[in-house]
């Protein structure tokens, strides 16, 4: 699924991030930057130890905040790193923790004159934020996004697995209907 946000484009796809070709993938990362399971733990495998190499001279990462590394021998040219929060209730400032995390990689990509950027699904594996609420704050932080940032032209999710692009595409489809 694919909406046009004037010149850019917000899309949806089910696969692998590690397969994509966009000019920078996000990760969902720690704030140790220490690797991990996941799509952590599947970034570091295809791109190599260049990627963890630039972590470690980098040193660590706030919750709600980005960082950017080489994309080693990845499609993508860079990855920007995301520490998303650890979902405690949803009472711990963690939607405003999780916009945060999608705002840093979009600034960063905007410093760097990134004009791609694939994300996987921050926050709803290992950390447990409910995916429903979880794509509402990440759709509209990117759409809103978009809407002052023309430079950068295509924003991907890439959703690992059926359930998790349908919710996903749910989100996107009453989002359209809210703002259209
Ligand atoms: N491509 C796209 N999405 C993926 C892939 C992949 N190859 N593999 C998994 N996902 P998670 P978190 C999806 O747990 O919740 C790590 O250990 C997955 O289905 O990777 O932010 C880190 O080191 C889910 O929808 O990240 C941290 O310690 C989404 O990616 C911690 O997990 C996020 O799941 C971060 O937890």
């Amino acid at each position: 699924m694919k909406v046009k946000i004037d010149s850019s484009s917000l899309e949806l796809v089910q696969g692998d991030i590690t397969q994509q070709e966009t000019e920078a993938i996000a990760n969902a990362a720690n704030s140790r930057l220490a690797g991990g399971g996941g799509v952590d733990g599947a970034i570091h495998r295809a791109g190599g130890p260049a990627i963890m190499e630039e972590c470690r001279k980098i040193g660590g990462c706030p919750t709600g905040h980005a960082v950017l590394t080489t994309g080693g021998n990845l499609k993508a040219k860079y990855v920007i790193h995301a520490v998303g929060p650890i979902y405690r209730g949803g009472n711990k400032g963690e939607a405003e923790l999780l916009k945060s995390a999608y705002l840093s990689c979009l600034k960063i990509a905007s410093e760097r004159g990134i004009k791609s950027i694939a994300f996987p699904s921050i926050s709803t594996g290992v950390y447990g934020y409910p995916i429903d609420e979880a794509s509402r704050i990440a759709l509209t932080t990117c759409w809103d996004y978009l809407m002052e940032h023309q430079e950068i032209e295509l924003i991907r999710f890439v959703l690992f697995g059926e359930a998790n692009y349908r919710a996903y595409e749910k989100t996107l489809k009453a989002l359209e209907q809210e703002r259209r």
